[in-house]
């Protein structure tokens, strides 16, 4: 199935930025009217946001003044958000990733939602919209979000869910990893620094990364410190090299993908993030869950016999390695 061709897609009013990449206006959406309700909703929604970013911020010095390198203009930043039934958050995650000088475009994929979240997304600024027109999973989400990036331009992809669960401030250093040239994937990950828990990561959530993650660390052979984050930043090279379509639709897909990171002999780095766990960030629940989990083992396992050669997988394809 190409996704693509299934969708409804929007370009939005889109200052400075080139994207192209669709160009239908969808019936759905009346401008006038949207822009209306989504500032209704934007301020109704304002209070409700947990306000840990928003007073880190505030403390914080701006963007040009971290010492990091100023933005090179070589390098085009895409954030690309996968999104479902976001709209009390998605406005918040925009804001703060667009805070970063960094970021040239955003790119939201509403997995038809059935909330405002397409709705919002297309009056959010240098935003491309693109809504499929039947939900076809998390990740089938993102095989959308990164073949609409790379058509865009995209030198570097950073995908972060648009729940504002992984905070936005530390977009500019992922982004400089990659820029460096040393590393192609940076994983933002909440276990490194040990405040998971802390920053109120559920028992048994945190009990089945760490499991997870030793798991896959015997069997590839790795030492990442969890393979589950939802923020992940790729050189353009990683999303032309992957069989992305060889991957589940479902929430496994991004462990797929990873696993096809190291497959490849990709470089991984990986900076601590803080998470964020409120009732407004989505969690999918303890079943999904579970299947997820057998799903990781499944592919950790798939490719270590695919490295053994018992059997082709086009998933972890020989030339690839
Ligand atoms: N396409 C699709 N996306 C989903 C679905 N459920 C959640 N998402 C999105 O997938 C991302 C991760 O889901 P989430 O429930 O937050 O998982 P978490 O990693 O446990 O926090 C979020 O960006 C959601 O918007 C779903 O059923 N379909
Ligand atoms: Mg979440």
């Amino acid at each position: 199935m190409n996704p693509i061709s299934e969708l409804n897609t929007v370009s939005t009013a889109d200052p400075g930025n080139n994207i192209n990449h669709t160009d239908s206006l969808p019936e759905f959406i009346d401008k006038p009217d949207l822009k209306e309700k989504s500032s209704q909703t934007t301020a109704a929604n304002e209070h409700r946001y947990a306000n840990w970013s928003l007073e880190r911020r505030a403390n914080s010095r701006a963007d040009n003044q971290t010492g990091l390198p100023s933005k090179s203009k070589s390098a085009r930043v895409v954030v690309v958000m996968p999104a479902y039934n976001a709209e009390r958050t998605l406005s918040r995650t925009h804001s703060e990733v667009m805070s970063h000088s960094c970021v040239d475009a955003v790119i939201v994929v509403d997995d038809r939602s059935s909330d405002r979240t397409a709705e919002i997304g297309f009056n959010l600024e240098r935003t491309t919209v693109i809504r499929h027109e039947k939900n076809v999973g998390y990740g089938g989400n993102q095989k959308t979000c990164y073949r609409a990036a790379i058509d865009s331009g995209a030198d570097i992809v950073v995908m972060v869910h648009p729940d504002y669960q992984y905070t936005p401030l530390i977009l500019p250093a992922m982004v400089s990893m990659i820029e460096s040239g040393l590393y192609d994937c940076v994983l933002a990950s909440r276990i490194l620094g040990g405040h998971a828990i802390g920053d109120g990561m559920p028992m048994w959530r945190y009990v089945a990364n760490r499991f997870l993650t030793l798991s896959q660390n015997l069997i590839l052979g790795e030492k990442l410190s969890e393979y589950h984050t939802g923020y992940r930043a790729f050189s353009r090279k990683v999303l032309e090299t992957l069989p992305l379509d060889e991957n589940s639709d479902d929430f496994v897909f991004d462990n797929q993908m990873l696993t096809q990171v190291l497959w490849c002999g990709f470089k991984v780095a990986e900076v601590s993030c803080p998470t964020r766990y409120a009732a407004d960030a989505s969690s999918i629940n303890f079943m999904r869950s579970v299947k997820y989990g057998f799903g990781c083992l499944g592919t950790a396992v798939q490719a270590k016999l695919a490295r053994l050669g018992v059997f082709r997988s086009k998933r972890f394809p020989d030339n690839l390695r």
